[in-house]
């Protein structure tokens, strides 16, 4: 198994990832909304109403959203210095698109943001394949500016722009078999060329428990830093669960599945004896090969402690209340 670099390079500055072509698919519009909540005529009305523009820069805010929905900012927010743009979107762990930390965004223009789907499916009433500018439509983006905090001890703090998966579960109307989510990467070698060689076991996966994803934290990120989400941080769509380890937070997802079982995820897979399937932030557990006790903030000259859940723990401390935390990594 390939080692996760214990301390990363300095970032470098590449050039912005190419312009993506923006495509109005709007196939799935009509199933989309027929399973809205009663009460959702402003969806309804979104959904109707008026054309995006046809080619969206990656530069540009989001288009699709309703005004001022992006300045909503999260209950949860932290407001420590926001860590760069260029950092965050230069300094990157998605290795689909390369193994050192500046390749993603050399890398991320083979990669198609348009037309994307989402599939839903599993333990569900109502499974579905979602346009993601019909999600887009659907949700209200709002900005969180929440900690990262990755496995190998880096972290960041990364204003995001999404909404609650909670709300996107609520849709599909999970059956009371729902114990988990599971969630799934684009699988496709030509775009994600990473996968031409098995360096992990592709498609990348992850899962949660039911009560984690439904937790308020939890967000689909659509953005950051008011603009739309680059390749190299996961567009179109990419998972962030602040109080875990980074890479829980699956990129460019095209799968979300309800499941009974807990599912398999790609690290655990890898090294299960060094990543567990919970991956709750703890300083009190290291990783077999290194601490976990301090972290450097990108940016920062010196080291700080890390905190228990990633400083989330009056937040989240409960869902784990009575487990060995030891055992269940
Ligand atoms: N599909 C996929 N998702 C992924 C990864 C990856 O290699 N492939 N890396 C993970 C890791 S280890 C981290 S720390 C975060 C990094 O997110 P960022 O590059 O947007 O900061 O993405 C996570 N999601
Ligand atoms: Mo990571």
């Amino acid at each position: 198994m390939r080692r996760l670099p214990s301390e990363p390079p300095s970032a470098e500055i590449t050039p912005e990832a190419a312009y993506f072509k923006r495509r109005e698919l709007m196939k799935n519009a009509a199933l989309f909304a027929a399973t809205a909540a009663v009460g959702s005529a402003g969806v309804l009305r979104l959904l109707g109403g008026g054309r995006a523009s046809s080619v969206t820069p990656s530069a540009e805010p989001l288009a699709g959203l309703p005004a001022g929905a992006m300045s909503v900012r999260g209950a949860y927010s932290t407001d420590e210095p926001r860590t760069t743009f260029e950092a965050i979107t230069t300094y990157n762990n998605f290795y689909e698109l390369g193994l050192d930390k500046a390749d993603p965004a050399a890398n991320a223009g083979s990669l198609r943001l348009r037309p994307w789907s989402l599939q839903i499916d599993g333990e569900a009433h109502k499974p579905q394949t979602i346009d993601v500018d019909t999600l887009l439509r659907a949700f209200p983006a709002e900005e969180r500016v929440y900690r990262m905090r990755c496995v190998e001890t880096w972290s960041m703090v990364i204003p995001w722009l999404g909404f609650s998966l909670a709300d996107v579960l609520r849709r599909v109307e999970p059956t009371s078999r729902a114990k988990f989510v599971a969630f799934t990467t684009l699988h496709n070698p030509d775009q994600l060329p990473g996968q031409q060689r098995r360096v992990l076991d592709w498609p990348y996966v992850e899962g949660l428990r039911i009560d984690e994803a439904m937790h308020p934290l939890t967000m689909l990120a659509v953005g950051l830093y008011g603009k739309a989400l680059l390749g190299q941080n996961g567009a179109p769509l990419r998972l962030v669960v602040p109080w875990k380890y980074g890479f829980k937070g699956i990129k460019s997802i095209v799968k979300i599945t309800l499941t009974e079982r807990q599912p398999e995820t790609t690290w655990s897979k890898a090294a299960p004896l060094e990543y567990g399937f919970y991956a709750n932030v703890n300083p009190a557990v290291d990783h077999p090969r290194w601490s976990q006790s301090t972290e450097r903030r990108i940016g920062d000259v010196t080291r700080r402690s890390t905190l228990p859940f990633n400083g989330y723990a009056e937040h989240v401390a409960h869902l784990y209340a009575g487990m060995n935390l030891h055992e269940n990594f």
